[in-house]
């Protein structure tokens, strides 16, 4: 996957996260942490690199969680946004730029594009044309994308987007759905005829994509190119590159009034607009073109599996018929990163969210680094686990890298006042478990690089966590600490070497753990070493050269990572909201003035035996308790005539516990069992909502005996 010849300089980009919502860890694993890690490698191996990313603050995202949230999307943008940037900031994600698409320079870049293909004649890959789209005429709108929802053709699964079924990952139009119905009102939309404008992406297949595609299998990962060629396979169909929509870029034509850009049309636009204000910022306009349109740049873009078709197809071709710009060299996307077994999501808040992260574990970052690095789903979907990234910080982060320093720095405070020693004496068995060590460390530092220049960070990783096994192999072999007790002249050469192994760990561990690494140079009261300079040194890379000279007075060390407790990670697993208790399609309310919420609308039409097969019955709360670690549930013991039954129910936030025994419900008390933060529970108590999100209990107006039916 290595160029043939070494590019002259990199452009790196993350994938443009949707400024609807916090980052959560998938976003992290996707697209974020493994570009940092390349871009940090690629500085410290002294290349020319560039880094940019922003906000995509277009598309039915935005809108959607505008209405969701009662806001105009220009106050959600304005909302997440600043969240987004300042929590990336923190974790260490070492952008060049962080921009966002709403800016003015973002604008004029997207419409010169679409002005470049709608004057550009020459290739006949673009084209307007009428179509028919779904319109739902009770709020008089179309309805792009996910503004629909329905059954997918695909895999038959309910509540597949207009865009896409989440469920098999297939791509789709709204029209393809089955039973399609609005999010504005949950009513079938109808057809309606409407004027667009499409990519010929049949054509640009046949006259480039198929070459280009080509050219790259054996530089691709096999899951990225194995995508695009199934995609290529099945034949690219024209692609509309405008919307519908109040909300996004206008389409910069005459008579295109209320029509939009489609968001996957800009956004990817917004790594070029990102590196112009990049270049504007510092004052010097024009320095973002050598990145762009030199060949001999490298364009490499991190994303997640879902963002392929638009970075391996659709964008290169854009790049490409525009004429001016390079296109992309390599796109390392990852698969998924699932949460404790399940999928990760915003909109049913189901994530470990990096603002919370940070606020919990503050100074903490390289341990959410560390455990990311090491479960990134670089070949197949992969879990995250409080358990695991407890193990992780515990058994590696302490045990094996923290360790290592540790005991060399206590070493050196205890038998040198930190002074750190020359070497004196040595004997022959000593040269060899040091010229066996200095052969390990060669071969996971050929290893480290080898890996980081074919994009396996996790294998990387684990050299660099080889190389604390090393040093800590090494001092296990010499023991300095029995030879002392002889006053022995051997006791410098060891734990000098053990210095400049740490040296060692602080350069290689700085892509992935940035933080721990500048902790560790002052440690050794030394200036950083990068690892351009350490390969540039005599002999090979790992030859213990003296980064720390001798008589380096180090300060007393504090300790490099602690031990997380049982307790600490049991809080974070009980925070997690159970994936089950939310719904994910349920249609959104019309929007309407804004800050009044809405009646939730109408659903279609059932017929009585749907409602025949629910078993409502007639209950009292006996006893009532806080679920310990979830906010919002109580756990209910209810007497339902029947039987004596337990029920976990959302309402912590609405009832104190002691208020409410005693209290007469409706239960449906033939739900199939669920176990919630541990508690079985049985059946459902019935609740009525309010717009504004009240719950109340719904009984009968007069007395009736538990057991009786409702019907
Ligand atoms: N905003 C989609 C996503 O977050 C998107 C990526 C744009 S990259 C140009 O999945
Ligand atoms: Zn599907």
């Amino acid at each position: 996957m290595k160029p043939s010849a070494e590019p002259r300089r990199y452009l790196v980009t993350s994938a443009l996260p949707y400024a609807n919502g916090p980052i959560h860890i998938g976003h992290l694993a996707g697209a974020f942490l493994p570009a940092d890690i390349y871009v940090r490698y690629l500085r410290s191996m002294a290349k020319d690199v560039l880094y940019v990313c922003g906000s995509d603050e277009h598309g039915v995202a935005i809108t959607l969680r505008a209405q969701k949230e009662h806001l105009t999307p220009r106050e959600i943008i304005d909302k997440y946004h600043p969240v987004i940037r300042d929590s990336l900031k923190a974790f260490g994600i070492s952008f060049d730029n962080y921009s966002r698409t709403s800016l003015p320079i973002h604008r004029e870049t997207a419409q010169e594009f679409f002005t470049r293909f709608a004057e550009n004649k020459e290739f006949e890959v673009f084209e307007q044309k009428e179509t028919e789209q779904l319109y739902d005429p009770k709020v008089d709108r179309f309805l792009p994308d996910r503004y629909v929802t329905g059954t997918c053709p695909v895999c038959n699964s309910p509540g597949a987007y207009g865009d896409q079924c989440e469920k098999c990952g297939s791509s789709l139009s709204p029209t393809d759905l089955i039973d399609p119905r609005s999010a504005y009102t949950g009513e079938t939309p109808v057809l309606r005829k409407t004027s667009h404008w499409f990519l010929r992406l049949d054509k640009m297949q046949q006259d480039w994509l198929n070459d280009f595609v080509a050219q790259q299998q054996d530089r691709w990962k096999p899951n990225v190119y194995g995508q695009c060629k199934s995609w290529l396979d099945g034949g690219l169909q024209p692609r509309a590159i405008t919307r519908d929509l109040d909300w996004g870029i206008p389409v910069p034509l005459p008579d295109a009034e209320g029509k939009v850009l489609y968001v996957w049309f800009d956004a990817p636009i917004g790594y070029i607009s990102s590196t112009k204000e990049w270049a504007l910022q510092r004052g010097t306009p024009d320095a973002w073109k050598p990145y762009w349109q030199d060949p001999d740049t490298a364009l490499v873009h991190f994303i997640g599996k879902d963002n392929i078709v638009f970075h391996t197809l659709i964008f290169p071709a854009m790049l490409h018929y525009h004429g001016d710009y390079i296109v992309p060299w390599q796109i390392p996307a990852n698969e998924f990163l699932n949460l404790e077994g399940d999928k990760m999501s915003t909109s049913r808040n189901y994530a470990v969210w990096l603002h919370e992260y940070l606020q919990d574990f503050p100074g903490k970052e390289d341990v959410l680094r560390y455990v990311l690095a090491a479960t990134l789903p670089e070949t197949k979907d992969n879990d995250f686990t409080w358990k695991d990234f407890q193990a992780r910080n515990n058994n590696e982060l302490v045990a094996i890298l923290g360790n290592f320093v540790n005991r060399v720095l206590t070493l050196v405070q205890k038998y040198y006042q930190g002074a750190v020693p020359r070497p004196v004496d040595t004997t022959p068995v000593l040269e060899t478990h040091l010229t066996a060590l200095k052969q390990e460390l060669e071969t996971y530092v050929r290893a480290y690089s080898d890996s980081m220049e074919r994009f396996r960070f996790r294998d990387a990783l684990t050299a660099l966590m080889n190389m604390a096994r090393a040093g800590n192999g090494y001092l296990q072999q010499c023991e300095p600490w029995k030879l002392a007790r002889d006053q022995s002249g051997l006791v410098p050469g060891i734990l000098y070497h053990g210095v400049q192994v740490c040296a060692l760990l602080a350069a290689y561990m700085e892509p992935f753990l940035p933080f721990t690494a500048g902790r560790l140079w002052d440690m050794l009261n030394t200036p950083r070493v990068s690892l351009a300079e350490l390969q540039a040194g005599e002999g090979s890379p790992a030859a213990l050269s003296e980064l720390v000279p001798a008589g380096t007075l180090l300060p007393v060390p504090p300790l490099l990572f602690d031990k997380i407790e049982d307790d600490t990670v049991a809080a974070q697993v009980a925070r997690l909201q159970p994936p089950a208790t939310q719904t994910t399609t349920a249609p959104l309310p019309v929007e309407g003035t804004r800050g009044t919420p809405e009646l939730s609308p109408a659903k279609p039409e059932i017929q009585f035996p749907d409602f025949e097969k629910l078993d409502i019955r007639v209950a009292t709360i006996t006893a009532a308790e806080r679920v310990p670690k979830a906010d919002r549930l109580l756990k209910l013991t209810l007497d339902t005539g029947l039987d004596t039954r337990t029920v976990v129910s959302g309402i912590a936030e609405h009832y104190a516990p002691e208020a409410i025994v005693g209290q007469r419900v409706c239960l449906l008390a033939n739900l199939a069992p669920r176990k919630l933060k541990g508690i079985d529970s049985q059946g459902m108590v019935l609740m009525a909502e309010s717009p504004e999100g009240t719950l109340r209990f719904v009984v009968p107006a007069e007395d009736l005996p538990n057991g009786s039916v409702v019907r």
